[in-house]
């Protein structure tokens, strides 16, 4: 009996055939169309402007959303599987169809008037809007309840004055949820507010070293003016917490990409390269350093294959998912780090992935989370002691 390596518990079996259906298209899309050239993309330190409405075409954006609405109501892990085929091309990639599904198309979806949700989600559904996802502040990151970002009720309007930074795609975006706290209750809330309203401005971060592939810019809200029917329906920090428990569950799969990607590439790699006369494959240190990379994607992926069908229970505590993003991260990022090992110097460069997946994994590290942020909240879970 063989094992096939790159299904080493036959996880793939556990998904229904149109789960599998859905991830082998976008797998041929990812493989033709954007493995081939998202090194460069990288080194130039571009998001190409095409892709948002490609990703659109092959049905890569708010999947889990019904028809009506530009989606294909696929299942939580549907989603899931299309994040982990665009990663193993590039986490930014992955981080563009994240935020526009999870953080834009999911509180829209979940929390705006129908009006807001038929004018908005099928445009952002087709790739033909792009959206952005303003929580983190300058001052704010791990803790948002701490945001300075304002907003006002002035009749029926709202006015929102502040920063916030580290945004993906915010430079792009002809949308952006912003979240912002209420001078009158102190509460925090979120608004679906159009980019070219007065006072409002984005610039680019141009000098990442990881994320590359990927647009993140810092958003500049001066007095914008939004219609009070532009609020969503969520009071607190919990509405804008809820949309990255669908982003986090998100990248747990996704980083999985990123590593297949890195141990694909590692396995390759050293069974045709020669050391001391014979191929790196057959010494034993190479081989211990495939057996932890093999068991860590092999672990991740049921683990991810369980948290989809808890979520699809509607089972998906925010805790559970903490533990998978946490978990899988670290395992994506010692795959990507033992590939650019074994990979020597050709491993710095990025005519191979390794070193790009590698450096981008440090930002999936801190972004949605920081590891020490999901630590903490499993420490909360298990003891019932806040210790941030
Ligand atoms: P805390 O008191 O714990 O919670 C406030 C309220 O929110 C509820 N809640 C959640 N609800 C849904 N999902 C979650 N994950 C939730 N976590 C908490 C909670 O039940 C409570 O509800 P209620 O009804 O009692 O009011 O809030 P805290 O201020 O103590 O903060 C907790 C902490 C630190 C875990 C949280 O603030 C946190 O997660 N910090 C990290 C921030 C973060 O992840 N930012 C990400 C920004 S977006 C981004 O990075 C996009 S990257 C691009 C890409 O995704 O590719
Ligand atoms: P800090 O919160 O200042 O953390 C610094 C260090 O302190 C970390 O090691 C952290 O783990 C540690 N720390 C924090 N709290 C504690 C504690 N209680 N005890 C011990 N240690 C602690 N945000 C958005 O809103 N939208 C986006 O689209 C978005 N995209 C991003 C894209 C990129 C490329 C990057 C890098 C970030 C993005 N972010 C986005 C922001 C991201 O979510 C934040 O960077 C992240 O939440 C961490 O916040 P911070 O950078 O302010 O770090």
């Amino acid at each position: 009996m063989s094992i096939a390596i790159n299904d080493f518990y036959e996880v793939d079996a556990l998904y229904s055939q149109d789960e599998r259906m859905i991830r082998d298209s976008v797998r041929e899309f990812v493989r033709s169309e954007m493995l081939p050239h998202v090194g460069d993309w990288w080194l130039e330190g571009v998001f190409p402007t095409d892709l948002a409405r490609r990703f659109g075409a092959i049905g890569a954006l708010g999947v889990t959303l019904p028809e009506e609405y530009g989606g294909a109501g696929a299942s939580y892990s549907a989603y899931g599987l299309i994040c982990r085929e665009i990663e193993y091309a590039d986490s930014g990639l992955r981080s563009f169809v994240s935020v526009q599904s999870s953080l834009v198309m999911y509180p829209i979806h979940a929390y705006a008037s129908d009006a807001l949700k038929r004018e908005w989600l099928p445009r952002l559904a087709s790739g033909e809007v792009v959206g952005c996802f303003g929580l983190t502040e300058p001052d704010a990151g791990s803790d948002p309840g701490s945001m300075s970002t304002r907003c006002r009720k002035v009749g029926d309007e709202y006015v929102i004055t502040g920063v916030k930074r580290w945004i993906t795609s915010g430079s792009r975006a002809q949308v952006a949820i912003v979240w912002a706290k209420d001078d009158d209750s102190g509460k925090v809330l979120g608004f679906v507010v159009e980019t070219d309203r007065d006072g409002f401005s984005a610039v680019e971060i141009k000098t990442k070293a990881s994320m590359r592939a990927s647009v993140t810019s810092e958003l500049y809200l001066d007095e914008v003016v939004v219609p009070a029917a532009n609020r969503l329906d969520v009071v607190g920090l919990k509405g804008a917490l809820s949309c990255l428990n669908q982003a986090r569950f998100g990248i747990a799969f996704g980083v999985l990409g990123a590593a297949q990607a890195c141990f694909d590439e590692a396995t390759a790699y050293v069974a045709d390269r020669p050391v001391f006369g014979q191929p790196l494959a057959s010494k034993q240190i190479v081989q211990s350093h495939l057996a932890d990379m093999l068991s860590e994607i092999t672990k991740g992926s049921l683990l991810a294959y369980r948290l989809g069908r808890l979520k699809e229970e509607g089972k998906d505590h925010p805790a559970r998912v903490s533990l998978a993003k946490r978990d899988n991260v670290r395992s994506a990022l010692d795959v990507a780090r033992r590939a650019r090992d074994l990979l020597g110097g050709n491993g710095i460069t990025t005519e191979y992935g390794a070193i790009r997946h590698m450096l981008n994994l440090e930002t999936v590290a801190t972004y949605e989370g920081t590891d020490t942020v999901h630590t903490l909240v499993l420490g909360r879970e298990i003891t019932g002691l806040n210790a941030f």
